[in-house]
């Protein structure tokens, strides 16, 4: 069972890997995070908290953090994800509010209370709470057992030509979580756009008939037209529940182990996630990117974690 913080900015997809947390016995979800990203930090938070409740998870707390980047101005993604952030959908009131603790330090005082080498970082928004648990804390970059994110591309971008949303609107914390010593994967759009929720997918989906299998389907149906309109895609790509599912078999996500660096300065290439593909991989490499997903492996994890929800 792997022990998990979730650090999301909900948003459909961070819905979606909230429930798939949740609702996998090989998953242990410690805590849910929210960071400033896909909506501002009161709406992700409210909507992790009304995601929680729909996926009767009502004993995992949810822990604000920071609601800006490091250095860069707010930035939204209004056209993907709505006004609310979770478009789409009637959102039930939270059975919880969220916890005083800051963000940054439960990611601490979790890692520095665990036994080495025990807690896996799930970051699926901007990194600036990762990067400031790292700076506030450097010694939980040597206790984390890895990072495994949701962000970033080699060939991809969705927020510029080259440069994803989670590291464009954050470089420098992605800057920062990409050069710490600790074990990355990055699932970046490469991978995710590989995820893509078809009318079959949702079907089955729809086929469960329960109350959170109905709030997925509208979700997914705002996401569908969203990315239809703002990114020409037939399908959404659900990204964030890729680490998740890599999570709780590796086979789902395949992997290649290459060096990634963060461009912070280029005319047109700031956010960048640099992959270098020439190999050999040198030794001390501690990076890798998600190349290829097992799409029906994916959705069945998914679909599965829908259903279990009726049960608890
Ligand atoms: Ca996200």
């Amino acid at each position: 069972m792997r022990d998990i913080i979730l650090d999301c900015d909900p948003g459909h997809d961070d819905a979606v890997a909230i429930i798939l947390a949740g609702g996998n016995p090989a998953i242990n979800l410690l805590g849910v995070t929210t960071v400033g990203g896909n909506q501002t930090l009161p709406k992700v938070t409210r909507n992790a908290l009304a995601t929680l409740r729909v996926a009767r998870l009502d004993d995992v707390a949810v822990y604000p953090g920071c609601d800006r980047p490091l250095v860069r101005s707010v930035e939204v993604a209004e056209d993907i994800h709505g006004d609310s952030g979770l478009d789409g959908v009637e959102l039930p009131e939270p059975t919880h509010g969220p916890e005083d603790t800051h963000a940054v330090d439960f990611i601490i005082d979790t890692v520095m209370n665990s036994e080495p080498g025990t807690i896996t970082l799930v970051p699926t928004g901007p990194l600036t709470n990762i990067a400031m648990a790292a700076r506030k804390e450097p010694r939980i970059v040597e206790r984390v057992r890895e990072v495994v994110l949701m962000g970033g591309g080699y060939h991809e971008g969705n927020w510029s030509a080259v440069a994803e949303f989670n590291i464009k609107v954050d470089p420098e914390a992605a800057h920062i979580v990409f050069n710490e010593p600790w074990p990355v994967t990055m699932v970046g759009l490469d991978l995710t756009h590989q995820a893509l929720c078809t009318p079959e997918v949702e079907e089955k989906i729809k086929a469960l008939g329960t109350e959170a299998s109905e709030f997925v389907v509208g979700l997914m149906g705002f996401f569908r037209k969203a990315y239809q309109a703002n990114q020409d895609f037939v399908d959404p790509p659900v990204h964030d529940p890729c680490t998740i599912a890599y999570l709780i078999d590796p086979s789902v996500v395949s992997t290649r182990k290459v060096p990634v660096d963060v461009e912070l300065s280029g005319a047109l290439t700031t956010g960048m996630t640099v992959a270098d593909f020439r190999g050999p991989a040198p030794e001390d490499c501690h990076t890798q990117v998600a190349v290829k997903l097992d799409h029906g492996r994916f959705w069945e994890l998914v679909t599965e974690a829908i259903a279990v929800i009726e049960t608890r």
